[in-house]
Parts: structure tokens; C-alpha cells; sequence
């Protein structure tokens, strides 16, 4: 089964149930005339299955109608975040190899020369005078839906290849898991150019047939009032929403907490304090689940039963999970050991990079990279990581991308990128820099602010005159002194 087949139980069979809140109302039947609209303004402009699509657009109805449009044409969607500036931009449009971007009047200067820049508001423009007939290239359940693009350990971020089954089994399983039905509201603010957003957050809505309220972005002043307003009863976040979500009045939150049906949170650790002072505020439990941009959802606390604080819960149907030790044996309950994963969510491999995909995949199980413990009743625990990843805000942060970047900068002999904990992102990147003569924090700061997303901006530039080695030379990260300093 391919996805458009799949959202026309929305999108055809009710045609003419409320879909979507945006600058107004739209009905499943509006949503699927601008996607068929929006497929034949791409077939025009001579886009093909297997032709790639960069997407540097924020949540907006331009980026569903695209998106749509994608799938009915077999053509593969590249959702950028738009966060990214011109090193990553770049390094994407030279490794998809698209088409075509599509960027807004606002956001079209931070992409760099050289690939075409489609305006989505011109593409909106002529799908407005374009046909409403449906145009679908014949291909199947295998076809890649996405490429999407994940920072790997070397620096560069490889796109991860989703397929149009992916995505189904992945949100199929939510809806089953989450019990998602059409009587649920649905408020999004998550972005929709990242796993989280899209295959959760998009794919219920669309295979649910619920009612979404989609905001441009997560606004942590607005989001109590957006909740009071459209009264949703259903809301996926990140640790940090639920952290701002904390500081909403009590008799607001008692009243969003009535007309709610379930939180859910992922991309990142949620802290047990935060579940506990939530649900005191809230009277929900926040449901923790765990996924990664090459397997969607793996694991998830139970909709029925024990949420249990700090764990990411029990495997999701369909999905085989192995904790291995360093050696490839089963790790004993209550024991570390690397998460292993198989299932039809699991994606096929990275774009044109057999080499990354291979080394990603043992004996045909996917390699997490995920630290964790299984308890005897079944319950993994997320324990870290193999290797050096900073999530901050539920964003990926790999440090040695940042460190490549310093490195290149003047007056910088060595760099260091670590995590430091934070309150409400979780974690923030640190810079420490050994100088090479003069060394200027604060240039080094706007370096990174044009050149990189601003979540990857380093909260501090510590100059060091050493950074702690073993005798190998490797860098011990946890040696570098504390920042901010202790007082
Ligand atoms: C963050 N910023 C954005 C933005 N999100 N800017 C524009 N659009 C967005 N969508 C920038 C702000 O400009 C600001 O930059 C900084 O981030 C913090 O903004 P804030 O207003 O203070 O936001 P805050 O209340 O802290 O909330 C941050 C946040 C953001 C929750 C909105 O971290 C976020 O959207 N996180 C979601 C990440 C996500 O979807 N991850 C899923 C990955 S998939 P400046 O320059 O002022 O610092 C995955 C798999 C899985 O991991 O399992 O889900």
C-alpha cells in the first residue's frame, strides 16, 4: 500500500469532515483538491518519481500540500530543517542532489547559490488555477516517501532513506497503540520537517481522519492559550514544550488537563521530575515513547498500564528489539547493553552511501547506537549513547560537526564540543578552545551563528591552554572543567 491510498481514508472518504485549522478551517476534501492541485504544478515544473524535492519551508499549508503532492507523484520529499544555515543547506543540496528547493519570500537568502529556489508562494499561486484531477504515478509500498537527514558520528549528516511503508506501519501502529480516532483534536506545533512532526504528528492526523490545529511553530508563550482556545485532546511535544509547560497558571492547566485525552513526549529524555510535576499540574501522565529518524517509532510506554518515570516502555508490535553487550550477546535484564532493531519501520539504508549503511546494520538488525536496560517486566530504560550526541531542545547535535567547523576558524589550534546540562533544552553545547594566538570568543560565536543552526550555536567559548588527552591521544570529554564554572 502506498500513503496516498492510505490518506484517502481521510481525504476522500471524508471529504467533507473538518481536517485542519490553519488561517481557517479546511475539510479533508479542501486538503486533498490542493494536494491534487499541488501534484500537477510539480508534474509541470517536470518533477518525476525518484526525482528529489528539498522542502527549507516552516509548518505551513504549502509544506502539506507539497508534501502530498510528493507522495502521489512517487517523488521523494527532502524536508530541511529550517534552522539550518548555509554549511548544512549546502551540504544537503550536494548529497540529494534536488531538483528543486522550495523556500518562502522570507527564508529564500539563506539558501546558498547554486540549486533551483522554487517560492512556495509562486508554487501556490499556479496551483490556485490548476486542475483538482489526480495524478498518482503507479508505485508501491517500497518506493521512498523521504529522505531524512540525520547527523552521523563523521560530521556530515546522511539522508535517511523512508519508504511510503515506513511511514504507514509507523503511524498505523501509533493510531492502534495511541488509539488515535477521528473524535480526536490534534494541536501540532512541532516541526513538520522532522520525524516527530511528520510521521507522527501528520500521519495520524491524515490516517485518523482527527482534527489538527497546526501552528507555525511551538511558541511557549502562546501554547497554553492556543490550548484553551482549540481545547485538543491530543498533544505530541518534546521535553522542553513540557518544561515550559510547567509555568502555565494552575487553574489554566487544571482546565487544559479536563479536556485532554493524552500527552505524549520523545525525541529526547524526559526527565522523571518533569512527568511527576506535569501530572501534579496537569492530572495526566505523560506517555515517553522512543524513535530515531531511520526507524520512526520503536518503543513505547503503554496507552493501558504503567507509564513508568524514566522508561521508554515496552517494544511497539511489530518491532523486534535485542540488547546486546559489546560482544553480541543478549545483555541480562537489569544489565547495559546496545538496542538492536528489526521491523518494516525500520528504513532500508542512507542515500548513496553503502558503506554508512552497512556499517549501521548487524546480521540484518539496526544498530541504535542507543545504550539501554531491560527490566524483567519488559521496560527499557535509555541508559546514553555509544556515541558523542548532544540533544538539545529535541534537536540532534553532533559535536564533532561543530568542532570540523571551529577547527577551520582562525586562531583555533584544537576544539572540544561537549554537553552541559540545562533545565529546559535538556542539554547545550559548550565550546573549548585551545587558541592559536588570538583567539576571540566572540568572533568564534558569530562564525557559528552564520554558519550553523542556531541550536548548535555553543553557549559558551571556554579558551583552555589544553584539552585533557589520554595517552592515545582521544580527548576525555568528561574531564573538561565544568561550565559555567563553579562559584
Ligand atoms: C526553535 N527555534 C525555532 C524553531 N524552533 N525557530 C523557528 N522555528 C522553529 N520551529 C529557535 C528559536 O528561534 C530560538 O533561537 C531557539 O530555537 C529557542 O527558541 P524558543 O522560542 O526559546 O523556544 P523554546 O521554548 O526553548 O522551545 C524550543 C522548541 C524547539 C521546543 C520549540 O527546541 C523545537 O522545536 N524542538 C523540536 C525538535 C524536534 O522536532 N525534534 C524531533 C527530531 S526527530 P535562538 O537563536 O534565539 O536561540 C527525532 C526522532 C524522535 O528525534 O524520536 O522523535
Amino acid at each position: 500500500m502506498t500513503l496516498p491510498e492510505l490518506f484517502d481514508l481521510s481525504l476522500t472518504a471524508r471529504h467533507d469532515q473538518p481536517a485542519l485549522d490553519w488561517d481557517r478551517p479546511y475539510t479533508f476534501g479542501e486538503i486533498d483538491a490542493r494536494a491534487s492541485r499541488m501534484a500537477h504544478v510539480l508534474a509541470r515544473r517536470g518533477l518525476k518519481a525518484g526525482d528529489r524535492l528539498c522542502v527549507y519551508l516552516p509548518n505551513c499549508l504549502e509544506f502539506i500540500d507539497l508534501f502530498l503532492a510528493a507522495t502521489r507523484l512517487g517523488v521523494i520529499f527532502v524536508p530541511v530543517n529550517i534552522l539550518y544555515r548555509d554549511r548544512e543547506i549546502r551540504h544537503i543540496a550536494g548529497d540529494a542532489d534536488p531538483v528543486a528547493f522550495v523556500a518562502n519570500e522570507t527564508n529564500r537568502d539563506a539558501i546558498p547559490e547554486g540549486p533551483d529556489v522554487w517560492l512556495a508562494e509562486e508554487l501556490s499561486r499556479e496551483a490556485a488555477a490548476a486542475p483538482e484531477t489526480r495524478t498518482v504515478a503507479v508505485h508501491d509500498g517500497d518506493t521512498p516517501a523521504a529522505l531524512v537527514y540525520t547527523s552521523g558520528t563523521t560530521g556530515a549528516s546522511k539522508g535517511a532513506i523512508l519508504t511510503h511503508n515506513n511511514f504507514a506501519v509507523n503511524a498505523l501502529n501509533l493510531i492502534a497503540c495511541w488509539r488515535v480516532t477521528e473524535a480526536d483534536r490534534l494541536l501540532l506545533t512541532l516541526p513538520l520537517f522532522h520525524v516527530h512532526g511528520l510521521g507522527n504528528g501528520l500521519h495520524c492526523w491524515l490516517i485518523s481522519g482527527c482534527r489538527m490545529r497546526l501552528t507555525e511553530r511551538f511558541e511557549h508563550q502562546k501554547a497554553a492559550g492556543w490550548m484553551l482556545d482549540f481545547q485538543p485532546t491530543l498533544f505530541f511535544g518534546v521535553p522542553t514544550m513540557y518544561v515550559r509547560l510547567l509555568s502555565v497558571e494552575a487553574e489554566a492547566a487544571r482546565r487544559i488537563g479536563a479536556g485532554m485525552r493524552l500527552f505524549v513526549s520523545g525525541s529526547a529524555p524526559l526527565p522523571a521530575q518533569t512527568l511527576e510535576d506535569f501530572r501534579a499540574l496537569y492530572g495526566h501522565t505523560i506517555l515517553e515513547r522512543y524513535g530515531m529518524s531511520e526507524t520512526l517509532m520503536n518503543i513505547s510506554n503503554p496507552y493501558v498500564g504503567e507509564r513508568r518515570p524514566g522508561s521508554v516502555g515496552l517494544p511497539l508490535p511489530g518491532v523486534s528489539v535485542r540488547n546486546l553487550d559489546p560482544d553480541g550477546n543478549p545483555a541480562p535484564d537489569g544489565e547495559t547493553g546496545e538496542l538492536y532493531l528489526k521491523g518494516s519501520n525500520v528504513f532500508g539504508g542512507y542515500w548513496r552511501r553503502p558503506e554508512a549503511t552497512e556499517a549501521a546494520f548487524r546480521d540484518g538488525w539496526f544498530r541504535t547506537g542507543d545504550i539501554a536496560v531491560r527490566s524483567p517486566d519488559g521496560y527499557y530504560t535509555l541508559q546514553g549513547r555509544r556515541s558523542d550526541l548532544i540533544i538539545s531542545g529535541g534537536f540532534n547535535i553532533y559535536p564533532r560537526e561543530i568542532e570540523e567547523f571551529l577547527l577551520d576558524q582562525p586562531g583555533v589550534a584544537e576544539a572540544a564540543v561537549a554537553a552541559q546540562p540545562d533545565p529546559l533544552r535538556g542539554e547545550v553545547p559548550v565550546a573549548y578552545v585551545v587558541p592559536r594566538g588570538e583567539a576571540d570568543p566572540q568572533a568564534l560565536e558569530a562564525a557559528c551563528r552564520t554558519s550553523l543552526a542556531s541550536f548548535k550555536v555553543p553557549r559558551a567559548f571556554v579558551l583552555v591552554d589544553q584539552l585533557p588527552r589520554t595517552a592515545l591521544g582521544k580527548i576525555q570529554k568528561h574531564l573538561l572543567p565544568p561550565w559555567p564554572p563553579a562559584s
